[in-house]
């Protein structure tokens, strides 16, 4: 049985990563309307990866005897700036859903709730590894600048990571 605060905690994190997937969803439909196919296929996927960690959340609070709640979301932008903004914002936001986990963690251990503890170490490497994609993303990105060709060859590059990843994001 998880206390109020553990579920209250872990029911802000479930509207953090819906909120994650809506936000990623609409960068993957703004980047389909650019022409960029292969980003807009690698956002799809990590906007399902998102709705993933959202159930994963949902079931266990339902498991441990809370309530989750299915959260209002705030709509996300319709228009981007650029490629490179948007894996800047993708970035930002990842740091953001980190500190988040980061506080579940430290409730659970403050209300002495190892079991919860425990079930979120699985998203405390999820970050280190999401991090860590958008950073070498963003470092690519530095690298292009605003060369056309890189960005055709960094499309085709996110293409082939949208097929294969399925977990990395
Ligand atoms: Fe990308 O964050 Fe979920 O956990």
């Amino acid at each position: 049985m998880i206390s109020g605060k553990v579920e209250n905690a872990l029911n802000d994190q479930i509207k953090k990563e819906a909120q994650s997937s809506q936000f990623y969803l609409a960068m993957a439909s703004w980047a389909e309307t650019q022409g960029y196919n292969g980003v807009a296929s690698f956002l799809y996927a990590h906007s399902d990866e998102e709705r993933m960690h959202m159930l994963k959340l949902i079931k266990f609070v339902n498991e441990r005897g809370g309530k989750a709640v299915i959260p209002a979301l705030e709509a996300p932008p319709i228009e981007f700036n650029s490629i490179t903004y948007v894996f800047e914002e993708l970035l930002n936001h990842e740091v953001k859903v980190t500190e988040s986990i980061n506080n579940v963690v430290e409730v659970c251990l403050s209300e002495k709730d190892y079991t919860t503890h425990n079930f979120m170490q699985w998203y405390v490497s999820e970050q280190i590894e999401e991090e860590a994609l958008a950073r070498t993303i963003n470092d690519k990105l530095d690298m292009i600048g605003s060369d056309k060709g890189g960005l055709y060859l960094f499309d085709r590059d996110l293409e082939s990571m949208a097929g294969s990843e399925n977990g990395a994001a």
